[in-house]
């Protein structure tokens, strides 16, 4: 008999927000811990008012115990939440607490981890999600930005596990995809077109549709595009120019979160969206390679 049990491993903006969705859904959750003192954590859910310094959060609905990730007991559920580039390694360091009836919901942006997981966890039940939910995190306070649609989907093909019950009760506008590779690669396609010129150019994700940037964006969205055809996704493709102008004018006002990780210093997801999208294809694409590139000189350390 399984648990109703879900480890988290990566508890940035999305992870501690899951943490609380799923825990409203009804399940038990242990967020992994590079410290084995360290028993539980307060993350604390608020709203915009709780950023300013009210506080009507209850620490006791905000307590959730942790699991030192040198613990030896076999792992059920797991939520990983790391960055795409992440996610190997974070995944490394738990890899004996690993097995066959291990499932595995990895959600994040790109692409470059299914592959990375696979390598490392080929015992484990796969399965892939990505969120528009949006939350910004201080410290123990997490402030989302309106709920978001989630879409959680199979690695390999099977029908709905009986576990997304609970996911479906605590997490808002989550829908099940037989095909979530092509939900990823939809994604990947989407943020490639907005989140790097933002980043480049350090404007908010409107900007790309005014006078002086929506050439560059029109040429990056048209590479975008053949990379699709060659993947296969033909409708995408063809899509692609009307879903990026949508995306746009509805985050009109926001930072991209590629932009949010240079301003932070941080790396970005270049690689795993960008560089991810340069190597499915033999064409000249150079308009994305010279984004690659000027990506990598933001960096903190370029490689
Ligand atoms: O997902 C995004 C991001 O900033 O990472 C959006 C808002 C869709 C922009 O690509």
């Amino acid at each position: 008999m399984t648990s109703n049990i879900w480890h988290i491993l990566g508890v940035g903006s999305i992870g501690g927000l899951f943490a609380h969705r799923l825990a409203s859904g009804g399940v038990t959750i242990k967020l992994l811990s590079r410290d084995s003192e360290v028993a539980s954590r307060i993350l604390k859910l608020g709203s915009a008012a709780d950023a300013t310094g009210h506080s009507g959060i209850h620490d006791a609905d905000s307590r959730f115990g942790c699991d030192w990730i040198g613990n030896t007991t076999a792992i059920e559920h797991l939520l990983i939440t790391t960055k795409s580039w992440g996610a190997g390694d974070a995944l490394t360091s738990i890899r004996h607490r690993l097995n066959s009836e291990t499932v595995l919901v990895a959600m994040m942006n790109g692409m470059q981890h299914v592959a990375d997981i696979q390598a490392i966890a080929p015992q484990c039940q796969l399965f892939l999600a990505t969120t528009t939910a949006g939350c910004h995190r201080t410290r123990d306070l997490w402030i989302p930005s309106g709920s978001g649609k989630t879409m959680i989907g199979p690695n390999q093909p099977q029908r709905e596990p009986k576990w997304l019950k609970c996911w479906h009760r605590g997490v808002p506008d989550l829908s099940w995809h037989t095909d979530i590779h092509a939900c990823l690669i939809g994604k990947v396609a989407i943020n490639a077109c907005i989140n790097p010129l933002t980043a480049i150019y350090g404007v908010v994700n409107g900007d790309l549709l005014e006078p002086a940037l929506i050439e560059k964006t029109e040429a990056i969205i048209s590479e975008v595009a053949q990379v699709l055809e060659d993947l296969g996704y033909g409708q995408l493709a063809s899509e692609l120019p009307h879903r990026v102008r949508e995306v746009i004018e509805d985050t009109a006002s926001n930072t991209s979160s590629m932009l949010s990780d240079v301003q932070h210093g941080q790396r970005t997801e270049a690689d795993t969206i960008v560089g991810w999208l340069l190597t499915q294809t033999e064409r000249k694409l150079p308009r994305l390679s010279s984004i690659a590139t000027r990506l990598k000189s933001l960096e903190p350390n370029p490689i």
